[in-house]
Formats: structure tokens, sequence, C-alpha cells
């Protein structure tokens, strides 16, 4: 495997076992992706990594047992926005919140923690969702990678149709080329395949 270029970054999102088969909010297949992305850093294959960690409080908004009334998987206004409700899951220091085990993170340079804000969800690694006041507060960490000269990022992780979706929009949005390497993405909803590679293409984001 040849190395990626200087200027190109890998952007690991909630490989974390609340998102694995048998977890809390369990992705589609998503431990099949593990094997391949623990493989992708130990080879350094990229210069820069950062991996981001799914990390609320846990009173969070976006679970539904803080809305009385509903269950997981129903949309609520919230702020203003559709927002789906999860099962609680990636509670701040849980075990189901940590970094999957079974990869190495030495290599990752940055680890980001997103969605600590009790009111606030947050899928994006480069802004949470909407907020009280309709804006959406920056994370960072598009000021952080471009401090480090990167001009492109490729981005895996879980879930594909939700924050590795949201993310790779995000990235596109500040600027960045975006590769999304699909077959190291699972999605929450295999149904959701088709509206989410429709979404990628029409941010002139390229599916590897
Ligand atoms: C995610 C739903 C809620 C994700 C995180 O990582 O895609 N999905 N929180
Ligand atoms: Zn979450």
């Amino acid at each position: 495997m040849t190395v990626a270029s200087a200027d190109t970054a890998l952007i690991v999102i909630d490989l974390q076992p609340d998102f694995m088969p048998g977890g809390a909010l369990a992705c589609f297949e998503g431990d099949a992706i593990v094997p391949g992305i623990a493989q992708l850093l130990a080879a350094r294959h990229y210069g820069t990594v950062v991996a981001t960690q799914d990390w609320h409080p846990a009173t969070h908004a976006s679970f539904a047992a803080q809305h009385t009334g509903h269950a997981p998987f129903e949309v609520i206004d919230l702020h203003g926005q559709p927002q789906m409700l999860w099962p609680d899951h990636c509670v701040q220091g849980t075990p189901g919140a940590e970094l999957d085990p079974r990869v190495d993170w030495a290599p990752a340079d940055l680890i980001l923690r997103k969605g600590s804000h009790a009111q606030v969800d947050s899928y994006s690694a480069f802004r949470e969702n909407h907020g009280p006041d309709g804006a959406r507060p920056s994370t960072g960490l598009a000021g952080w990678l471009r401090g480090r000269g990167i001009a492109e990022v490729h981005v895996c992780g879980l879930a594909r149709d939700v924050c590795v979706l949201w993310t790779a929009q995000d990235a596109r949005e500040e600027g960045f080329r975006v590769s999304f390497l699909w077959d190291l993405t699972r999605p929450v909803t295999p149904e959701g395949d088709a509206p989410t590679r429709a979404a990628l293409q029409d941010a002139g984001i390229v599916i590897v």
C-alpha cells in the first residue's frame, strides 16, 4: 500500500462498542470495518489521523428516555430541527463509549470528543447540530486540519448514514477535498444507503 499524500488526513468516526453489533445503538455489520481500519492505522498509511468519540452526558437530549412518551427512532422537534431520538448510547466514561479496543489508536494525532453538550446533538466532527440559538457551533477541527496543511480528508467509521455522512458534508463545506471510504463504513439502517450515496454525490464527495 502506498502512503497517502502529506496533505491528506484520515478521519475515523465513532468506532465505539455501543455502535457495534450487540451494542446500545448497533450499526449493521459494524464489526466488519474494524480490521480494515486497524490495518490502515498500523500501516501508517496517513500522516495525519483524527479519531472521534461520541461522548454524551447521561441526560443527553438525543436520548429517547429523556422525552416522556417517546421511543427510540422517533423524530421530534429539537431547537426547531428534526431530531431522531436514540437509545442511550456512548455515555461518558462507560465501556460502550471507549474507542474500539481491537484497534491500536497510538497513531491517532487527535482524539476529538463530541456530543458533550446535554441539549445539542453532534453528528459531524466539524460542527455540532443546531443548538438553542439556531447556530451550529464549530468543534475547531477545520482550523486544526488547515493549521497542519491538510487539504484533503478521507472519512470512515460509523455510522455511514449519520455521523460519517454529516462529517463528509461539513468537510466539503469547509473546502476540503473529501473521499468517503464506503467499504470502511456501515449504516444504522442499510435502507439508507441509496439516499446516502445520493447526498454524497450531490455534495461533490468522492465515493471510494
Ligand atoms: C451516531 C446516532 C447518534 C453516529 C451518533 O455515530 O453515527 N448516530 N449518535
Ligand atoms: Zn450520539
